[in-house]
Formats: structure tokens, C-alpha cells, sequence
């Protein structure tokens, strides 16, 4: 089954191919939409209506996702892609991220997933998809994007970044959500 994806993030469309294998992904890039919803699932929803005219009939589908980080907050959130500023830097993001959390003991955080679907009669469903876990002191790891080399999942020693692709998405934030997704995909037909 064919499933547009509204994303320009080629790490994402990576992992959603790995996650739903048997689909045939493609990306449509929203391009220009302003992401200016409080919440991931609204992004989610603002960035597959951008995308779900150009493909009538057709599964479409966003990913809004991002790091919660307890002692800031709920920061980064939605703005992890750009929290250095702009343009996205995954270097400065991670670097601000440390330098932010210099000497704070409490290093709980999660990675949120909100996806936002469009099926082929127009309806909007959505699934939310969450793994919880620690900052931790120093970047280890090269495998991922983003904040991985930073996140390590509770019940492992290591980074998202020093996982296997299979292993990080089998608890993943996306491979949840994604689950979940692959369920409404499956009932509506
Ligand atoms: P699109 O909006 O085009 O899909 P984006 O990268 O701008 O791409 P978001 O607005 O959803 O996407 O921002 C997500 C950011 O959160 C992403 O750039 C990373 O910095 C971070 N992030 C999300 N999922 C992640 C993951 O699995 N591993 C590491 N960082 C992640």
C-alpha cells in the first residue's frame, strides 16, 4: 500500500520504511508550512493537511516528534528540530541541550511521536507514541539523528545512537506511534 509522508526529514522516512515494511513510502516535503501548533499532535495535523490535497484516494501521513526533558520544562519539545535557533543544527541542539542541563542531577526526559493520518476518504486519525529514558553527561554513539547520541532508554546502558536500527525502533517513540498507525491502516482497509 502506497503512504505519502509529509516530512523533508530523510532520517524519518528511513526509520517509518524500516517500521511498516511492506508499504511503499514516499516523501512529499510540506514545504513552507509553519509548524505554530502548542503540541506535537497539532504539528502532525497542520503538516499531513498540507500534504493530503496533492494525493486524493491515498493514505497520507506526518510525524511530529521531539524531546521532553523534565528539569527544563518539557523543552526542547516542539521546538527540538530548531532549539539552537535557526537553521536546524543537530550539533548546536545537542551542545545547547548539555550546556542546559550543566549540573542538574534529574535527567529524566522522553522522546514523544504524534502521528497524523489521512485516509483515502479524508478522515484525520491520530496515534501518540512515547519512549521514556535519561540525558545522558556526554554524546556516545554515531548510529541515529538528532538527540540519540544523547538519549539512553530506561532499561539500557546505552545511547539510542549505539543501538541497532531494529532495536531502537522496537521501543522507539516512532515505532510506537507507528504501531499503533499500522492498526487504524489495517481496520479502515
Ligand atoms: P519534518 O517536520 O519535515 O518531518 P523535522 O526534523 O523538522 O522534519 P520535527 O519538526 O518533528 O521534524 O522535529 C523533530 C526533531 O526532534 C528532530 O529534528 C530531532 O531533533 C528530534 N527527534 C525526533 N525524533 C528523534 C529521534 O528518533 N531521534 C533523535 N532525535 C529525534
Amino acid at each position: 500500500m502506497k503512504l505519502f509522508v509529509a516530512t523533508h526529514n530523510a532520517h524519518k522516512i528511513r526509520e517509518i520504511s524500516q517500521i511498516l515494511p511492506g508499504f511503499e513510502i514516499e516523501a512529499d516535503d510540506p514545504e513552507g508550512v509553519e509548524e505554530n501548533a502548542p503540541d506535537f499532535s497539532g504539528n502532525a495535523l497542520i503538516k499531513v493537511r498540507a500534504i493530503a490535497p496533492r494525493h486524493p484516494g491515498s493514505w497520507c501521513m506526518a510525524d511530529d516528534s521531539g524531546l521532553e526533558v523534565e528539569a527544563l520544562g518539557g523543552a526542547p519539545g516542539v521546538r527540538s528540530a530548531r532549539y539552537a535557533g535557526e537553521p536546524s543544527d543537530t550539533a548546536r541542539n545537542n551542545a545547547l541541550l548539555l550546556a542546559n542541563l550543566e549540573g542538574v542531577a534529574d535527567r529524566r526526559a522522553n522522546f514523544t511521536c504524534a502521528v497524523a493520518l489521512v485516509d483515502p476518504f479524508g478522515r484525520e486519525h491520530l496515534a501518540i507514541g512515547r519512549c521514556f529514558g535519561i540525558i545522558a553527561l556526554a554524546p556516545s554513539g554515531a548510529a541515529g539523528f538528532g538527540y540519540d547520541p544523547l538519549f539512553v532508554p530506561d532499561g539500557y546502558g546505552k545511547s539510542f545512537a549505539e543501538l541497532s536500527a531494529e532495536e531502537k525502533n522496537s521501543i522507539s517513540h516512532r515505532g510506537r506511534a507507528l504501531a499503533e498507525a499500522r492498526k487504524t491502516i489495517k481496520e479502515v482497509g
